[in-house]
């Protein structure tokens, strides 16, 4: 992470107004939680031996699919429950909150920072931020197939794999997150429309900028104008077309960044 990238956004963020930033799992990865695509998430020895066979025996990618769940209703909830209780017992590390910060900066001279995330662990709500657009859902809601109602489960293992809906007699509940194939949210895609739209700096963190539509957001904010910051310790399809490319972890970068626009010291 060079001293000169890091500044050049600073002074960027000082004047700015709207900020958007997509998040993915890499921003959580030092809370302890698992990338999808390899990265520096936690090792598959973090897992209950149970969870490493189903890890090596199954790509994460293949269980996250309305086909996985009807083929294997049983093995799919166990897999999300358990990451369900990982993200419950999660802390927000430096990168959420660093962000939680500017938010509350940019909100002290009438700006707005919107977060569009990928990730489903309420990590940056935990961490106090209020403008956050879930892409993707939460696990931490689950809803009924049938009636399509949703309940929040209760922080322990569910005592059924799948868990049988308490809202209709023949359904069960399944994670309220979005799996390929299925539509996003359409609030949320609002809201993601409006924050490409207005956005000054457009910031892609911890993101391997492969799924959409969400990967197409940064491009459609340069075409707009804005400038646009990548943070991630490896490249991605995304590194070459950036203004601005910082490749380190979010949570060392986002506080010095944040730190480099708001404090009287600066950046050194
Ligand atoms: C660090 C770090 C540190 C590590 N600091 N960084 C256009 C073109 C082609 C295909 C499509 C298209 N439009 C739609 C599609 C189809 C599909 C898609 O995108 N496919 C591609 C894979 C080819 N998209 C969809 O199906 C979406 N629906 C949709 O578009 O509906 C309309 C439609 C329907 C049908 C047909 C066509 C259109 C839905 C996508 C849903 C994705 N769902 C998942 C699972 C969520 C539930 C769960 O949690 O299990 O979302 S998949 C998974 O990938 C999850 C993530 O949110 C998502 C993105 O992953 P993310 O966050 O980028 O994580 P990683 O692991 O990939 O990367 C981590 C990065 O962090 C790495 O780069 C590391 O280097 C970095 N890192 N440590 C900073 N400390």
């Amino acid at each position: 992470m060079t001293p000169e990238a890091l500044k050049r956004v600073a002074a960027v963020l000082r004047t700015a107004h709207r900020v958007a930033v997509l998040t993915g799992a890499g921003i959580s990865a030092e809370s302890g939680l698992r990338t999808f695509r390899g990265g520096t998430g936690a090792t598959a020895a973090d897992l209950p031996a149970d969870m490493q066979a189903l890890w090596k025996e199954f790509d994460p990618m293949r269980l996250a699919t309305p086909e996985a769940f009807d083929a294997d209703p049983a093995m799919v909830s166990r897999w999300y429950d358990w990451r369900r209780l990982g993200c419950l017992a999660a802390e927000p590390n430096a990168g959420h909150r660093a962000l939680a910060r500017l938010e509350r900066e940019l909100a002290s001279r009438s700006g707005q920072l919107t977060i569009l995330t990928q990730n489903v662990d309420r990590l940056h709500q935990k961490a106090g931020s209020r403008v956050v657009v879930e892409l993707h859902g939460t696990i931490l809601e689950w809803r009924c197939t049938m009636s399509g109602r949703r309940t929040t489960p209760s922080p322990e293992p569910m005592p059924a794999y799948p868990m049988p809906s308490p809202f209709h007699p023949r359904g069960v509940l399944r994670p309220d997150v979005v799996w390929f194939g299925e539509m996003l949210p359409e609030a949320a895609l609002k809201a993601a429309a409006e924050a490409v739209e207005a956005c000054e700096v457009f910031m892609s963190i911890g993101t391997s900028a492969v799924v959409y539509p969400a990967a197409g957001y940064i491009a459609a904010a340069a075409a707009r104008g804005a400038m646009t910051v990548e943070v991630n310790p490896e490249a991605t399809p995304i590194s070459s077309a950036v203004d601005v490319s910082i490749r380190a972890k979010a949570g060392e970068a986002l506080p010095r960044l944040v730190a480099g626009a708001f404090d009287s010291s600066g950046l050194a």
